[in-house]
């Protein structure tokens, strides 16, 4: 597993909770001390493991836990996302236009991984649909042609590369417009790592980035540096405005999560992390999903999906669209299920800042009645679904016999609907004569 040593101490940090009878203070303190011995151990920034633990320790205990979890999941959750936050919250994709030719440069300081993560990219890419060639524009290090060149080979990709041209920057050049004249989508250039430091490794990105125009640069950095990392991430992170970051090694040594951490304070985008030698030991770095993962996934994931759950699901656009008073039966279907996941839609409207209460037969509305109706909805055409008003009798008796149910079925289904798009309607005015829309609440896009 990625950084493995971390990953089993937190984890075993988080079992002292499981195991403990009374859930208090001190129990939290045990727990943040743990937290703090694990992450210090992978070389996380002291100053960045005190923000962790005080976020922890200020919410562990917080005195209203959301709906329908308990104190334990929530102070696994609490944890969970403040490592989330401290890795950089939201995954940054790299973004590819197909179709046309996207210049990918990889710099880093010598034995960083450039060579081995340009192949793996080629491989990833390729293996999605994006017609993908890699340059070799490393002419310093002996063997550099052969070792891109036989990646290259075993993936299938196409590959250029000159030993014999000394001048780097005509050979990025020359590399790069080979690739477009193929068509190439992903064109993946390789440099060298004659450098040891940042300062002489800036100088040379500049040159041949001036010559290649690439679109993005990404920087990669070896994971086993630790939090060292984040003086590479930062003097990268003022130099260009393209860059993004790759973290290499972090199935190795226990350091990769002060690399981790100590990268993302940069703000530097980590866009994918190299987790092996294999060629198809890359992953896109998603912090929320490698945090849970460090905590142990399998023990969690169950967790997530109940708070995902309780998170109410928000479609934007369907709330838009009701609130001017379009509202569709697949809507109505869309809240009646979250009625069933979240208890009344009233509490609902409570949480956005609504007062409404709601007809006591929709609140009651039970599972049953629920299953029916997709019975019956199954049997609709897409025009019936967005505009159920052209459902008259002729319609009705032809829905229910399509889908086993009888008219008086079909006429309850449509008074739901009536009712609910008048509630629409009331919520709808009410909001108008309000300060102009929704107050934000946690989980929630605000409108
Ligand atoms: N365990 C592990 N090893 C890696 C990873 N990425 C690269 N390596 C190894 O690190 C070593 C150096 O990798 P290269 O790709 O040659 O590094 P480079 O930055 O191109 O090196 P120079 O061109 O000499 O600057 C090789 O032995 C790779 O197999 C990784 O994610 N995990
Ligand atoms: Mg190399």
């Amino acid at each position: 597993m990625v950084l493995e040593s971390l990953g089993r101490a937190l984890n075993s940090a988080l079992k002292r909770l499981f195991g403990a009878s009374v859930i208090d203070e001190e129990l939290v303190k045990e727990l943040v001390r743990d937290i703090q011995r694990a992450l210090l151990q992978a070389d996380v920034d002291v100053n960045l493991v005190m923000q962790i633990t005080k976020r922890v320790q200020e919410q562990a205990l917080a005195e209203t836990l959301p709906r329908g979890i308990s104190r334990r999941e929530h102070i696994v959750r609490v944890v969970w996302d403040a490592l989330a936050y401290f890795l950089g919250e939201k995954p940054v994709p790299l973004t590819i236009h197909p179709g046309k030719p996207n210049v990918v440069m990889l710099v880093g300081i010598q034995g960083s991984g450039k060579t081995t993560t340009v192949g793996k990219l080629a491989r990833y890419y390729q293996k999605r649909g994006i017609k993908t060639g890699v340059v070799c524009a490393d002419n310093f290090r002996p063997g550099a042609y052969s070792q891109l060149k036989q990646l290259a080979e075993r993936s299938n990709v196409p590959f250029y590369g000159d030993e014999n041209e000394k001048n780097a920057v005509k050979l990025a050049k020359r590399g790069v417009s080979e690739m477009k004249k193929r068509g190439i989508e992903l064109i993946l250039v390789d440099t060298s790592g004659r450098h040891r430091e940042e300062a002489g490794l800036i100088k040379e990105m500049k040159d041949i980035a001036k010559a290649i125009k690439p679109q993005e640069i990404i920087l990669v950095i070896d994971g086993t540096l630790g939090q060292q990392a984040g003086a590479q991430a930062a003097a990268f992170k003022n130099a260009t405005d393209i860059g993004s970051i790759i973290v290499t090694k972090l199935d190795g040594g226990a350091k990769g999560g002060g690399a981790l951490s100590a990268v993302a304070a940069t703000g530097a985008p980590i866009k994918f992390i190299g987790v092996g030698e294999g060629m198809d030991a890359i992953e896109p770095f998603n912090p929320t999903k490698f945090a849970g993962r460090l905590l142990g996934m399998s023990d969690i994931k169950g967790l997530i999906e109940k708070v995902r759950e309780a998170q109410i699901e928000f479609d934007e656009d369907a709330a838009k669209r009701m609130m001017r008073g379009q509202f569709t039966l697949t809507d109505m279907m869309a809240q009646l299920r979250q009625l069933k996941k979240m208890g009344p839609i009233g509490k609902v409207m409570e949480m956005l800042g609504l007062k409404y209460k709601l007809p006591e037969e929709v609140a009651r509305l039970q599972e049953e009645n629920l299953k029916r109706f997709e019975v019956i909805m199954n049997s609709m055409t897409k025009q019936e679904l967005d505009n159920p008003k052209i459902i008259k009798s002729s319609r009705i008796r032809r829905i229910a016999m399509g889908s086993g149910t009888s008219p008086q079925d079909v006429r309850e289904l449509l008074k739901q609907y009536e009712q609910m798009k008048k509630m629409m309607k009331t919520l709808s005015k009410q909001r108008r004569g309000r300060r102009g829309g929704f107050p934000a609440i946690p989980g929630l896009p605000g409108m």
